[in-house]
Order: structure tokens, then C-alpha cells, then sequence
């Protein structure tokens, strides 16, 4: 009995004072929206910015940091959900497609803040298909969700999915303050708000629906690229705007042809897209304006990310899954006035696997041995130390799938892009970004660069090895479906 009551008071002892260390720490709202390319970010100050203005997010930027070389290792929607979650590469988390199955009986960022002491909970897009674990509440889409009364299966209630009447990018911003709001506990918050925005295919909402009606949008500098030079992966792919993207969305006329055709499919496009995102800024507004009214602003750790990059419109193209700047990078802004200077800005590599160190380390969290990301509190400080990542390790596996984009994997150093294209081809492409950042000027079989060429492919292969990943030594077998083509990654790759 004596044992037991020992027991009881040294649990009750132990769980206050977790509450206690956990009042000091800080909340963390980490809003991810889902395809918002850097480039329809008006802080990022890029051709687009003549026209679409992003104040709420720019906001960010002002009082925050903005990064200009935060990168992902996979560009595609499931994986770099899953490397958030885990802070490691996919070959690690298993989730290297958007068609696996998320594995949440392993160790994730929601867990371990929930065990020291944090109330966690995400809303809005997860995609991850097993049921959300590590939060004490969810409420996520189903599946992709819809623009207009989308489902939202919530906890207690899976897999049932029920409708949330409204326009998505202003329900999950509701319901995120409402559950800030109503949330009955002094435990600090951990809160995911993902938005379906602007995700093809895009619907804006009724007030922004018109804005860009009149405007002429500029044209990326490659939007007519005839991919010379390059390898066969940027001819099989089937993501060009002027030739995959169906009516409904391009809204061009079958008999229209040529420039004429790619130059109507971009305008039409990209006013919608564009559009669409403007509710995901506002949306930013609306979260910041409520943390200031409650008095939580400067306590709360606030970070505006995306899950990836996309093309808009560069190489024609629409979607994402290729290591080219527009989709390896993300866009990626936080503030937290105790640690970072307003106006920040950053061109340190960081990646999406650095984000779950980093709020551990915030939080004041051991972070674990295996998580592959390293903690930004240096870089967040102006302090980034010499040693900071120099290269960025990329692979995609979503091959044979939607859009036709060859595996691949690839380095990306300060200066320069090595990519293999290995599965159904063989084929390398090598980038000068100083003097090339359009990536056109193909170098990996220009007798000039030899020698770089095979440094880089040398600084691929340590890097591959360093990220416990292996390279894939079956290139070019031309396999056609991918349930073969998964089972034999695995056999020779993968993990
Ligand atoms: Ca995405």
C-alpha cells in the first residue's frame, strides 16, 4: 500500500512538474499549405510579384525570417508530409510515394511534443491515409478534400467523414482558432494547419474570384523551353500546361496551336491559381491577427511553409516532382520575435527534415539520435555556425505514375545540380546555377566540365551513403507498372 502511494505521488509529482516545465515553453502553429510556389509570394519579390500581392505572408518576412533556400527532399505531396512528421528522408519514414501508406506506429514530431508536455493537434489536408497519430486532435480532410463543403474526418469518428459546409481554405482557418480558442488546458500548443490550397484543381473563393480577371500575368522565362539539351525525362513527362492539363482547367480551345495555344493555357491557369492562393494569405492574416488579440503572438513559434515548390508556368510546366529549383525549394517564413531578428533574411540550405529538431530544440526537447534534420535555432539566431549543411540530397520515386516524371535522384551544392534520371533511362543532367539559374544549359556531357562532372557524381554518391540511402544499380530496365516498379526498388535500393 505504502509502495502504492509512493508510486501515485511520485506520477502526480512527475506529471506536474511537466505541466509546469511546459507553461515556459512556446506554442508552435505551423501553417503548411499544400503546391503554394514560392514564386506567387510577393515577398520573394519574383516576376509575379508586379501582380499578385501576398501582404499577410509578407508580413511574416517583416517581422521574421524568410528562407530563400529551404528545400525538400522529394518533391511530391505524401513524402514531404511524411519527412515533416519524422524530420527524416523518405528511404528512412517509408513513405516514398503518394501512394504508400503512412506508418504512424513510428516515432513522429507530434509524439514527442505531446510527451513533453505539449497539446497537439492538426487540422486540415493530411493525405497520409492511416489515421493521424500523436494528437489529441484531429480534424482532416478526406482524402485531397473538395474547394467547396469538403469532408473532414475527426477524431473519434474515423474513418467517417463529415462535411464541413463552406469554402476549405476559410473552414480550416475557423476551426484552427476555434479549437486555439476553446481548448481548455495550459499545456503550450503544437497546431498543423494544412491547407488543400492552392492544389489543383484550383476554385478560388467568390471574393477573390475575379481580382486578376483584367491583369496580364508575366511569363516565367521558360514557359515556351524546348528542352534541348536536356535528358529524355523532360520529354516523356506529361505535366506541360498547354498540352496535359485538361479544359477544364487550361480552358483553351482544341483547335488553338503552338505559342499561341501555351500562352492562353498560362493566363487562364495561373489567374485561377493565383487567386486561390490569395484565401491562404488571408488566412495567415486571420491566425496572426488572433494570436495578437490573445496575446500569444510573441510565444508562438509561427511558421508559413509549403509542402513543396511548383513550376508556374517554368518549362511549360504545371506540377512539381523534378529536383529544378521551382519544385526542390519550398517557400518558408517564421517568426518568433525571441529568437529571430524582424526582417531575417536566410540562404542557408535548410530542409524539411530540419523543422522537427528544430521545434524539439524549442521546446527544449533531447532530440532523438535518428532524426536526420539538424536544428535551425542557429540559423534562426543570425548565428548559423561553418559547419551548416553545404549539399541537399534529393530522390523521387513516383515512376511510372501521374505526370510521367523519371526516378531520380540528385546533389545540390551551392553552386551546382547534379541529377541521375536512373530507372527506365540512364541519363544525367548538370546545372551551373550562378550561371544558369533557368537550369537549361545541360553540362553533364560538356567535355569542359568533365572533371566537375565526375567530383559532383563522386560528392552524390558520399552524400547518398552519409543519408544511409544506396543507389539504385539496376539503371534503364524500362519497367512498366509500378507495382513491379516499387517492389523492385526495394529489392535494390531502397531501403
Ligand atoms: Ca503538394
Amino acid at each position: 500500500m505504502q509502495i502504492n502511494t509512493r508510486l501515485q505521488f511520485a506520477v502526480v509529482w512527475a506529471s506536474l512538474s511537466v505541466a509546469a516545465q511546459a507553461a515556459d515553453k512556446p506554442n508552435i502553429l505551423y501553417v503548411m499549405s499544400d503546391d503554394h510556389a514560392y514564386q506567387a509570394i510577393s515577398a520573394y519579390g519574383g516576376h509575379l510579384s508586379k501582380v499578385i500581392q501576398t501582404p499577410n505572408i509578407d508580413q511574416l518576412a517583416k517581422e521574421g525570417m524568410i528562407f530563400h533556400r529551404a528545400m525538400v527532399p522529394n518533391s511530391i505531396c505524401c513524402p514531404a508530409r511524411a519527412c515533416v512528421l519524422t524530420g527524416k528522408y523518405s528511404h528512412m519514414n517509408g513513405q516514398i510515394g503518394n501512394s504508400d501508406k503512412f506508418d504512424g506506429s513510428q516515432q513522429t514530431l507530434p509524439k514527442l511534443l505531446m510527451a513533453a508536455g505539449y497539446e497537439t493537434a492538426i487540422i486540415g489536408k493530411w493525405h497520409l491515409y492511416t489515421e493521424p497519430t500523436g494528437f489529441d486532435y484531429y480534424s482532416v480532410l478526406h482524402g485531397q478534400g473538395k474547394y467547396i463543403n469538403s469532408g473532414f474526418k475527426e477524431i473519434g469518428k474515423w474513418p467517417k467523414a463529415e462535411v464541413h459546409a463552406g469554402y476549405v481554405t476559410e473552414v480550416i482557418t475557423k476551426d484552427a482558432i476555434k479549437w486555439m480558442k476553446e481548448r481548455n488546458s495550459d499545456k503550450p500548443f503544437f497546431l498543423m494547419v494544412h491547407h488543400k490550397a492552392p492544389h489543383r484543381i484550383c476554385i478560388p473563393q467568390k471574393k477573390h474570384y475575379d481580382k486578376l480577371k483584367n491583369t496580364v500575368i508575366p511569363e516565367p522565362a521558360t514557359l515556351y523551353d524546348d528542352y534541348k539539351g536536356r535528358s529524355d525525362a523532360s520529354k516523356v513527362q506529361t505535366q506541360r500546361i498547354a498540352k496535359n492539363m485538361g479544359r477544364r482547367e487550361n480552358k483553351v480551345p482544341k483547335h488553338m496551336k503552338g505559342k499561341a495555344r501555351t500562352r492562353l493555357a498560362y493566363q487562364n491557369w495561373i489567374k485561377d491559381y493565383l487567386a486561390t492562393s490569395l484565401s491562404v494569405d488571408d488566412s495567415i492574416g486571420e491566425l496572426m491577427a488572433y494570436l495578437k488579440e490573445s496575446g500569444q503572438a510573441d510565444n508562438t513559434i509561427v511558421v508559413y511553409t509549403s509542402d513543396q515548390g511548383l513550376f508556374l508556368g517554368e518549362h511549360g510546366w504545371f506540377d512539381k516532382r523534378f529536383m529544378y529549383e521551382e519544385c526542390l525549394r519550398t517557400p518558408l517564413l517564421i517568426r518568433y520575435p525571441k529568437l529571430i531578428k524582424p526582417g531575417s533574411v536566410c540562404y542557408d540550405m535548410v530542409m524539411n527534415i530540419d523543422y522537427a529538431p528544430t521545434f524539439l530544440e524549442l521546446a527544449g526537447v533531447t532530440i532523438p539520435a535518428d532524426i536526420q534534420g539538424k536544428s535551425m535555432v542557429p540559423v534562426l539566431k543570425g548565428e548559423t555556425p561553418a559547419d551548416w549543411r553545404k549539399q541537399v540530397y534529393y530522390r523521387y520515386y513516383d515512376f511510372p505514375d501521374a505526370h510521367q516524371v523519371e526516378r531520380h535522384y540528385g546533389i545540390r551544392t551551392e553552386r551546382y545540380k547534379l541529377i541521375h534520371f536512373y530507372y527506365s533511362m540512364d541519363q544525367w543532367e548538370m546545372y551551373d546555377l550562378k550561371e544558369d539559374p533557368h537550369e537549361v544549359n545541360n553540362l553533364a556531357s560538356n567535355p569542359e566540365y568533365k572533371v566537375k562532372f565526375e567530383k559532383l557524381k563522386k560528392q552524390l554518391y558520399a552524400l547518398q551513403a552519409q543519408v544511409k540511402d544506396k543507389p539504385y544499380d539496376k539503371v534503364g530496365q524500362g519497367v512498366r507498372n509500378r507495382k513491379q516498379a516499387v517492389t523492385e526498388e526495394a529489392h535494390f535500393g531502397k531501403f
